[in-house]
């Protein structure tokens, strides 16, 4: 009985925010609607063989006619807050070099007076790994400086639209995955590796994704900057980036096992954010790849210092390292050059790291959550966090009994230890200020497609039908156990009005 499962949301401050997380191409659907122009995903989707199902987010869980019927259900769950990320090229079809698609201006503007309404405080994600292909097609997108520029552009007319009533703003979503995706493994878009490391035809990973990732950080340090100078004044709010945050433990005790761990979290979340915090990339990072990995200007590094109001972390799962700089190791994800000569593995002596789930990364290890929190507060001086993603994933279940599926006592026992093991962090002082869960509903699960799901509702791709599991009603439960006192902000707009 999932209900017995007891987390203790009292330990959490009580203006402590509590929501569920989603993105634009994971959800909304609606891809050619209302004069949206085509993204990455799009095109990407659309090639055969690049989803595991053959399906694509055209029409995903249709969150774009949705939503109201899907903020009834946060509603219901009582949350507080809800993350989810803008359509680039739903605000911007053709980046900066077409007019600004006003039917995209409404739907966020409607979707997010709703939200107001109901007292769910709007956490929103300038990218969650799309981009217009525009910028695809005409420059290469995150591989040229010129991105730097849409980025900004694309900002200011998100603050300059929304900022009256968003206050939680980050710019990217995990872009350590999209630079380590779409530039070294190549598997998702752009699709550019070398073939030693993936199956592309193009690429070179020991260079582009530290060049990608170079533009990624001074596109976000664009951004901030448009904020801090033009509208966070006037508009109150803080701005953030989210990173992929995995835990990584020495397998051993060794010395080198240790600095093989350290090296890889330098490769991996401080290669982002030392230079946003701190101006500059990780010493190892810069010592292993000497003139691969791009330098910071002095006007750049200037830009770049305490370029952040708090850290948004996703975080799921764990893994052990061996070291494979000083010692001899396998060859094996991590082990490479270009990832700090660490290999991962979630299996030491034939013991796993935490029990395995289905999906293939995801091992559940709560105490990840505590260590890679009380890490981050002391690496980064405490910077207030967010926990914007952590979730469960099963098998699709379509073609078997529904009832299965929606006694998901294993998702509430992920949540559950996961929240215990934060409320631990958060005990020793970490200032974390939020969790979002992830996610409300099934979703268009990226090269998955369709066929894992991380809902709290589930979805009925036939019907398109949401029905809650165990873990919407034990959320529910959990939440109601917590007072909040945040302050509902009252939208300007009436919510039905273009
Ligand atoms: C996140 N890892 O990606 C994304 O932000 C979501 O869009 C996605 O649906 C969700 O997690 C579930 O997969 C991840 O290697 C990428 O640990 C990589 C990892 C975890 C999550």
């Amino acid at each position: 009985n999932p209900v017995s499962l007891k987390s203790d949301a009292s330990l959490f401050p009580s203006d402590f925010l509590f929501g569920t997380s989603s993105s634009s191409y994971q959800f909304e659907g609606a891809f050619l609607s209302d004069g949206k122009g085509l993204n990455n995903w799009d095109v990407f989707t659309h090639k055969p063989g690049n989803i595991m199902d053959g399906s694509n987010g055209d029409i995903a869980v249709d969150h774009y006619h949705r939503y109201l019927e899907d903020l009834d259900l946060m509603n219901h769950i009582g949350v507080n807050s809800y993350r989810f990320s803008i359509s680039w090229a739903r605000i911007l079809p053709k980046g900066r070099f077409g007019s600004v698609n006003k039917a995209g201006i409404n739907f966020y503007n409607k979707l997010i007076n709703a939200l107001l309404l109901k007292g769910i405080q709007p956490f929103v994600s300038l990218t969650h790994y799309d981009i217009p292909q525009e910028l695809e097609n005409r420059y290469e997108a995150w591989l040229s400086p010129q991105v730097q520029e849409d980025f900004k552009y694309y900002a200011d007319i998100c603050f300059k639209y929304f900022g009256d009533r968003v206050k939680y703003w980050t710019t990217f979503n995990e872009p350590n995955v999209v630079a380590i995706r779409g530039y070294r493994s190549g598997i998702y878009p752009p699709s550019r590796c070398s073939s030693s490391f993936g199956n592309c035809s193009s690429g070179d990973s020991e260079k582009e994704p530290f060049i990608a990732a170079h533009n990624m950080i001074l596109s976000h340090a664009a951004a901030v900057d448009i904020y801090r100078t033009k509208y966070q004044k006037q508009q109150g709010g803080s701005i953030g980036i989210v990173m992929n945050a995995i835990w990584y433990e020495p397998i051993s005790n060794s010395l080198k096992d240790k600095q093989a761990a350290e090296r890889t979290q330098a490769f991996y979340m401080n290669w982002f954010l030392d230079p946003i915090i701190m101006g500059k990339y990780p010493a190892e990072m810069q010592e292993i790849l000497a003139s691969n990995l791009p330098v910071f200007s002095n006007h750049d590094q200037e830009k770049l210092k305490s370029g952040l109001d708090f850290i948004g972390v996703n975080h799921y799962t764990s893994f052990y390292i061996r070291d494979c700089m000083f010692s001899v190791c396998e060859q094996g994800p991590g082990s490479s050059k270009t990832e700090g000569f660490a290999l991962r593995t979630a299996n030491k002596d034939g013991v796993l790291i935490g029990e395995s789930t289905a999906v293939d990364w995801l091992y559940v290890y709560p105490q990840g959550m505590d260590k890679i929190i009380t890490y981050i507060k002391e690496r980064y001086n405490n910077i207030p966090m967010f926990i914007t993603e952590n979730g469960f994933g099963d098998n699709d279940k379509r073609d078997g009994l529904i009832e299965e599926s929606l006694n998901d006592v294993n998702r509430v026992e992920y949540v559950s230890v996961y929240l215990d093991a934060l409320a631990a962090a958060l005990r020793k002082g970490a200032d974390v200020r939020g969790y979002f869960l992830w996610s409300l509903l099934d979703n268009f699960e990226w090269t998955s497609g369709f066929t894992i799901r991380f809902g709290l509702h589930h979805v009925d791709y036939t019907t398109l039908k949401r029905t809650p599991r165990g873990s919407a009603i034990w959320y529910k439960q959990f939440i109601s156990n917590h007072t909040t006192t945040h302050k509902i902000l009252m939208p300007k707009h009436d919510p039905g009005s273009q």
